[in-house]
């Protein structure tokens, strides 16, 4: 009778091993409601700036381009099979964070800096970085500043509201004791406006900002950015707190934009790579494993994005290197070439 009943309890304890270790192993049985609401709607709800060059603009013809554009475009491709099914929002610093919570949008993708608070406090979930920048702060070229350590007392500097540049710019001028008069606008067209006005004696913002903004100026070459670099920018991607299927297919469409970079698959050479030797390659383009199947996509998801969007470096030079806002990769070059981009690998 005994022994009956320890062979049920090691019965037992055998079966549940083998739910956790089937778990494990894969099949995600969850449901994403965004991506169901995504599918019925046939567009991806995508929240950009209101235009910043290289990132998220608009041409006259209302076509939006730009790297963080690009991870709206995988996910249309990976989720709804076409990159052009995306409705984008434009939105200020100041009401993107609220446009996401309310629904309005399913993904942010605008130049947000990834910060405790933001991903803490408010609903929100960062899903990784598509640029690594950081502070810095433009001048004329005729002003005599060279350096950050040129600044005096009494400086004016002009920014966007609801942004890192804001709070940084505070705790870098009170730290140096310098007095300052900050000039702060929503929309950034008008900051550049009142800069380029002679309003404030420097603009400060994401480098990649400054140069980017640079480019709107009536006269760009009058202007520079100082060396120096005050803080940490980390921007990415970021979506509603609490679907958890949706926060893992805008990550990985990212990461296998950037993977695809590090194994020398690109949107011309992808589907031709279906039978390399290389497993890793294989998953990228969809002919090994089944990684589709654990966020409810066909094996073909990956191989969509890299053909219809590119790689990160194929992104990076048609959006940032070739248009002239920032040729050096410099952090945003692959961990095997000296920079930080890395990634967890899609198997
Ligand atoms: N990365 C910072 C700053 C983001 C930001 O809003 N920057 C301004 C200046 S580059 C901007 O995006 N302007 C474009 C726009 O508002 O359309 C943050 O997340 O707070």
């Amino acid at each position: 009778m005994l022994k009956t009943f320890k062979n049920w309890i090691l019965i037992g304890f055998a079966s549940l091993i083998l739910v956790a270790c089937q778990q494990q192993g894969g099949g995600n049985s969850k449901k994403s409601k965004t991506l169901e609401n995504t599918q019925k709607a046939g567009f991806v709800k995508c929240g950009v700036s209101q235009g910043l060059p290289g990132f998220s603009n608009a041409d006259t013809a209302g076509n939006w381009s730009g790297i963080d554009v690009d991870v709206c475009r995988a996910v249309a491709a990976a989720v709804l099979g076409d990159a052009d099914k995306v409705k984008y929002t434009p939105l200020s610093a100041k009401e993107r964070f609220t446009a996401l919570i309310a629904g309005e949008i399913d993904i942010l993708s605008r130049n947000t800096t990834w910060t405790l608070s933001r991903d803490a406090d408010i609903g929100l979930t960062f899903v990784g970085v598509n640029f690594y920048d950081g502070q810095g702060f433009m001048v004329r070229k005729n002003s005599g500043i060279n350096s950050v350590n040129d600044f005096q007392s009494g400086i004016s500097a002009c920014t966007n509201t609801g942004t890192t540049t804001e709070l940084n710019m505070r705790d870098f001028f009170n730290s140096k004791n310098i007095s300052y008069e900050p000039i702060a606008f929503e929309k950034a067209d008008e900051v550049v406006a009142a800069y380029d006005a002679g309003r404030c004696d420097t603009y400060t913002t994401d480098k990649s900002g400054l140069a980017a903004q640079r480019t709107k100026m009536s006269s760009p070459d009058d202007h520079k950015v100082l060396p120096e670099t005050i803080s940490k920018e980390p921007l990415g991607p970021v979506v509603r707190q609490g679907d958890a299927v949706w926060e893992d297919i805008v990550r990985w469409s990212l990461n296998v934009m950037i993977e695809a970079e590090e194994y020398g698959v690109n949107s011309s050479n992808a589907s031709s790579l279906k039978d390399s030797e290389n497993p890793q390659i294989k998953r990228l383009v969809g002919s090994e494993g089944e990684l589709g199947s654990a966020f409810g996509l066909d094996n073909e998801w990956s191989l969509r994005i890299i053909e219809q969007v590119g790689n990160y470096g194929e992104i990076y030079e048609k959006h940032i290197a070739s248009t002239g806002i920032m040729p050096d990769r410099g952090p945003n070059e692959l961990w095997t070439k000296g920079g930080i981009l890395y990634v967890a690998p899609a198997r």
